[in-house]
Parts: C-alpha cells; structure tokens; sequence
C-alpha cells in the first residue's frame, strides 16, 4: 500500500489532520488500533477553545457542535466558601465550547468517510520504519493478523502518549521533560442536570472537585483522588458525598444526584518531548506531550498541532517548500510550553498536595484571592483559558 502521508491514530490529532490533508487534496491513510465503536464512546475532554471551535467550522464541520455543544462566556472558581466567576467574554473577547471529545471524533470520522477517505480500524501499527529516510514506511497488522507495509513520503505519529511513533526516534535524539503529580483524578458521568450554568473548579480541604457538564441532562465531575486509588472503591452514593462535600460553600447550588453512567480514574502527568520532528516522521497531540486535564489544554494542543501540520504539508505539496515543515516543532512547542505552565499553574493552585503544611495552604488561597480579586489576574487566567488564537 502506498499513501502520501501516513497517520497512525484516530484519536483527534490524526482525524483533524486527515480532514485537513483530505479537503486540500493530500492523500492519507489513517491506521488505527481500536474498533470505531470503542473511540466512538471513549469518554474524555470536554472544553474546546475558540480557536478549536473555529477549526470545526473551517472544515464545515460545526452543524453539531453549535446545536448540541454549550457555549460558556465564563468559568467558577470555589475555595474559602464562596464562588468568584472569572468572565471570559468581558476580560478577553472570547469564550470556550463544552462539547465532548468523543462527539468531535464522531464528526471527524463521519467527514472522513462521507468524503471517501480511508480509516483502518482494528489495525494496529507495529513499528515506523527508516523515518529519517525519503521512504519511511509503516508496518501494520490487520484485524485478520495479516503484516502489511504502507509506504509514505510522510508519517504523522497521532498515536498519543502510549503509541510507538515515539520510539521510531533514537533516544539520544529526543529530550523529555517529566513531572508526575501526587494525585489523579476519579471522574463520573451521571444522568444528573448540571446544578450550575458554568464548570466549577474547587479547591477545598477535603481537595480538588471539577464541575462540568456535557448537556442539559448530563452531569461530569471529578474529585482527586490518590493516584492508585481503585474507582470501585467508589459506590455512588460515596462519590456523590465527596463531591456534595467538596463543592459546599455558602453560596452553593444544591447538586442534584443522579444514577453515575460511567466512572474511572485518571493519572495526572506532565509530558513534552522535543524536538516533535525526526527527518519524516512528525509527532502530534499527546503522542508528543501531555498536561494534567486541570487547564483543559489536552485536545486543543493536538488540534493546534495538526493545523501547524496540514500548513507545512500543503506548503510542501504544492511548491516543494520545507520551511513549514522545517519550523513545525519550533511553532508547537511555543503553544505547548505555554500551555504546560497554565496546566501546572491551576494544577498547583486548586489541588491539595499531600503532607501540605498549613502555611502552603493558606498560601494557596491568598493565590486564588489574587488571581480573582484583581483584573488583571483574572485575564491572565480568562486568556489562558480560552485560549491563544491558533497560527
Ligand atoms: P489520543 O486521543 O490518545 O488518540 C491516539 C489514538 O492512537 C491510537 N493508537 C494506535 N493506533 C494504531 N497503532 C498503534 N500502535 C496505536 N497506539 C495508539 C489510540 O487507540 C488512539 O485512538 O491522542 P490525541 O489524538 O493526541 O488526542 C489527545 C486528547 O485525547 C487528550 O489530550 C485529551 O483527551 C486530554 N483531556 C482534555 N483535553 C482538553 O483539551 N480539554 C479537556 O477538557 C480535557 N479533559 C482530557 C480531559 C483527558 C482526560 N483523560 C481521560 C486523560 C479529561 C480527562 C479525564
Ligand atoms: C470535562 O468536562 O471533562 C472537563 C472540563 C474541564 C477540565 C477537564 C475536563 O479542565
């Protein structure tokens, strides 16, 4: 089989990149390991930027998002009883969509095939051969166990953070920066109405809680947890406790319970290998790093990413030019290194750190004061939030 770029993962790195490559003519193959049921259904992020949003709509692809998908001007900020609202749209123009990451990969793979293109579900890849080569290829086993080989003038590791385009590149050839958090996130999806029009972020003595949402009718939320925690140590009457608990404050909404449809534990991590590019294989979305969900950068880097991508192949193809492809990991690791602090940053301010002494506390509060007490802290956090325009 022979392809002119070659993406391995239909998460929405490689599924944006293929829409993007498809409608500028650039042919494409997208492997991927999962049955389309599976990734049709994996629950994960939730906060699209604008500039997300924008892409969607680029792409023609907005119908669904803009009917079921909630728009927010705003977010909450919850500690030392009361709740301060940072506004998006006053401080910053701009403001962020709700609406599931498995719904956007929903789109994105009826776009793909509507128009034609191919996705290889089942199929998993086994290794990125000779990628500093003009031929790099790729060598897959499909569903029925046959090997096979897709030879590609490029390859797009879209693989996320446990794939193997990473391991293509020589070690000595990458630097990574790693940071691990003591503690992980239990997330719950429950048939509930959300008690509140805005996400909630809590920091609280009992720890962190996350309000959201995923329509009129359907509550997600998270509580930290200690990182090897088991979610069926959790019933719901528990997880609901904890998170009635931790949400408490004077000004409170009455959360309103509901039969948890889906629940599970996430590690929290922060991940970025550099540089993103090794001769023709270049890595893109988590495959290349990863935040902590506290700042819900994780899908926005990857759609970000691939947009950088799509411009340096087009480019490419259509007068021969290697300058965008040149500057592909330079352009996202700014974005990245950007989001990393804003991650890390409301990471450290909203969550309680184990064997935390009272001071580190009460610190973390005179923080959380500062940032919603002053303007210009608060645009700090609206900016990063809603993110930086795309390009
Ligand atoms: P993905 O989504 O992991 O997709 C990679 C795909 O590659 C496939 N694959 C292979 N295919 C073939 N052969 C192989 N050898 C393969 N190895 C792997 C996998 O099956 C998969 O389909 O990576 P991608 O595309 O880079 O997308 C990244 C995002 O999924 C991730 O960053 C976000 O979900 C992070 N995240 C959030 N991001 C946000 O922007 N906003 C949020 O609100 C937000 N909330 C979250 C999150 C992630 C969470 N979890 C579960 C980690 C909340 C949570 C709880
Ligand atoms: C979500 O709705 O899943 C969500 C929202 C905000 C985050 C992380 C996850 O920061």
């Amino acid at each position: 089989m022979r392809t002119q770029v070659g993406i391995i993962g239909a998460g929405p790195a490689g599924l944006f990149l293929a829409n993007l490559l498809q409608r500028r003519g650039i042919d494409c193959v997208v492997l991927e390991s999962r049955s389309r049921d599976y990734v049709e259904a994996r629950i994960r992020a939730g906060v699209l930027e604008q500039g997300t949003v924008d892409l969607m709509d680029e792409m023609g692809l907005g119908a669904r998002m803009h009917k079921d998908g909630l728009l927010h001007d705003g977010t909450k900020l919850r500690f030392n009883d009361a709740t301060h609202r940072i506004d998006f749209s006053a401080l910053t123009g701009r403001a962020v969509m709700v609406y599931a990451q498995h719904e956007v990969v929903k789109d994105l793979i009826a776009a793909r095939l509507s128009a034609g293109g191919e996705i290889l579900f089942e199929t998993e890849v086994l290794s990125v051969e000779e990628p500093a080569s003009k031929t790099p290829h790729i060598r897959f086993k499909r569903k029925d166990g046959a090997v096979e080989r897709l030879d590609c003038d490029f390859v797009a590791g879209c693989d996320g953070f446990h794939g193997v385009a990473r391991s293509a590149i020589p070690a000595e050839k990458l630097q990574n920066f790693e940071r691990e958090y003591p503690f992980a996130w239990l997330g719950l999806l429950a048939e509930a109405p959300p008690c509140s029009e805005e996400l909630i972020y809590a920091n609280h003595p009992r720890g962190f809680a996350l309000f959201s949402m995923r329509s009129p009718t359907v509550t997600r939320a998270y509580v930290q947890v200690a990182p090897e925690e088991d979610a069926d140590n959790w019933n719901d009457t528990r997880l609901w406790d904890e998170l009635e608990a931790r949400l408490e404050s004077s000004d409170a909404e009455k959360l309103i319970r509901g039969p948890i449809l889906q629940k599970g534990v996430t590690a929290m991590r922060s991940f970025v290998t550099e540089p993103m590019q090794y001769g023709r294989l270049f890595l893109a979305g988590d495959a290349a790093h990863i935040v902590p969900p506290t700042g819900a950068k994780g899908l926005n880097l990857a759609a970000h990413d691939v947009y950088v991508l799509a411009q340096g192949l087009t480019d490419f193809y259509a007068n021969g030019s290697t300058t965008g492809l040149d500057r592909y990991s330079d352009v996202c690791l700014k974005r990245i290194w950007r989001a990393q602090h804003f991650s890390w940053w409301m990471t450290s301010m909203l969550h309680k750190f184990p064997g935390v002494s009272d001071y580190d506390a009460r610190r973390q509060l005179a923080e959380l004061d500062a940032v919603t007490s002053s303007e210009a802290g608060s645009r700090f956090l609206a900016e990063n939030y809603a993110g930086l325009p795309f390009g």
